[in-house]
């Protein structure tokens, strides 16, 4: 069965349509841009080089824990999710890579897997572990924790668990794993939270000891869910203090919805920068908790005054900062193709507006005290319309002027649920 995809003669016709608008905005944005002393085109070109990675579990629909609404043409097996990922990239041209999650993604032969992927286009960025639910036949169960578990049997199965992801990452070219892990108690005095913590630095010590000289491990806290009175790694403080323990391989990874309420995530983004430990992100928004909406839907100022700390690190050389740029979203309610494509828009869009923030005014600003004109350097950036330039940057790459519109019009869903009858999924909720 041949497979559709969106076609060349398609793209090029919905992009003519639009061209001429384009060109016209286009032109007017770098003009206003140029009075400001920013090259537009240059712009584009910094605009072009951003990338995140999809995460293969965003492709399907989410779902929450009551229920879950399949849409039509859902992907069924990994290589229908890395078609979904390579339509994506064709369209927005930022999302070259993917971000795959184990044993959700086991397959057989993983170079080949890797081959596939090159073939639509596609990298591996970093591998994600599970032991947060337990896999049919496995000895040991998860239910009261993982690398932090009072067994040492159920540790070693996922101290090793961790190891194989290593292996898998190794041959999928991937450089780094992101270690999530859902340890925690849901009664006051359930577990001993220092002995708790000790446990779980062996064990990533073990994991650690596996790293290829060349890879990273990444940390990810999260404050509550599925543990709902402590956590083991449950804040930025304790995922630094863990990484430091662990050594210079080792960095935090920042998802956007594990923070507690009203933290000031951007300066906690600052704050990794600062001591070298920003290893990346998950993207994702959120109104209440770990809520898993589209980047950039909920909170956009948020997102830009992100990237602005990322734009000022980078600006100013800050040691050690390399971050990996990932989704992590649940898409309930949408085409989960449709959400990504806008999420990975909207994440071009605060990092070109952190780019043209005047950041020798914005220093002067604040060298002299002055904090509303200060914000308001934020605010200029922050306010000017970039989308001329995104959707410029994207047609220069080759993708869509109109990324969602184009889906859209190609019916790929359409054709996709054909393709993909359903099979019978009996998980409720999750992502
Ligand atoms: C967690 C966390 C992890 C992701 C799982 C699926 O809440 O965000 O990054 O791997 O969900
Ligand atoms: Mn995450
Ligand atoms: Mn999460």
């Amino acid at each position: 069965m041949t497979h559709f995809s969106i076609s060349e003669d398609l793209l090029q016709a919905e992009n003519a349509a639009r061209k001429m608008a384009l060109d016209e905005d286009y032109a007017a944005l770098a003009r206003a841009l140029g009075r400001r002393g920013i090259d537009g085109d240059a712009l584009t070109r910094r605009v072009m080089a951003f990338g995140v990675a999809i995460p293969t579990w965003g492709v399907g629909t989410g779902g929450t824990r009551f229920a879950r609404f399949p849409g039509p043409g859902e992907p069924r097996h990994l290589f229908d999710k890395l078609e979904d990922c390579a339509t994506i990239h064709h369209l927005v041209r930022a999302t070259p890579t993917i971000s795959p999650h184990f044993p959700w993604d086991a397959t057989s032969d993983y170079v080949a897997l890797r081959e596939v992927a090159a073939k639509h286009g596609l990298a591996f960025d970093a591998v994600n572990s599970n032991t947060f639910q337990d896999q049919p036949n496995q000895e040991h169960s998860y239910k009261f924790g993982s690398l932090s578990h009072v067994e040492p049997a159920a540790r070693a199965q996922a101290i090793a668990h961790n190891i194989d992801c290593i292996a898998i990452g190794r041959q999928l070219g991937s450089k780094a794993l992101t270690v999530w892990i859902a340890d925690g108690s849901n009664f006051a005095g359930q577990s001993n939270m220092t002995l708790a913590l000790d446990r779980y630095l062996d064990s990533m010590r073990e994991i650690y000891a596996a790293l290829p000289a060349d890879w990273r491990i990444f940390l990810e806290h999260k404050l509550y869910e599925p543990a709902f009175y402590s956590s083991v790694i449950s804040d930025w403080g304790t995922s630094f203090a863990a990484a430091q323990e662990l050594g210079p391989k080792a960095q935090c990874l920042v998802d956007l919805g594990h923070h507690a309420p009203n933290v000031n995530i951007e300066q906690i983004v600052a704050r990794l920068v600062r001591f070298g430990k920003l290893g990346g992100f998950h993207f994702n928004d959120s109104k209440y908790g770990d809520d898993d909406l589209d980047t950039g839907s909920v909170e956009p100022f948020r997102l830009f005054l992100v990237f602005n700390e990322l734009i000022d690190a980078r600006m100013r050389g800050a040691e050690g900062f390399a971050p990996t740029y990932m989704l992590d979203q649940s898409h309930n309610v949408t085409d989960p193709i449709e959400s990504l494509m806008q999420s990975a828009i909207e994440l071009q869009r605060a990092h070109a507006q952190a780019l043209i923030v005047d950041r020798s005014a914005l220093a002067a600003t604040q060298a002299a005290n002055d904090a509303l004109g200060a914000h308001l350097e934020l605010k200029r950036a922050y306010t000017t319309d970039v989308s001329p330039i995104l959707a410029m940057a994207r047609l220069r790459a080759g993708g869509a002027i109109a990324p969602i519109e184009t889906y859209r019009a190609a019916g790929y869903r359409k054709h996709k649920a054909k393709e993909r009858p359903p099979v019978a999924r009996t998980s409720a909720g999750i992502v």
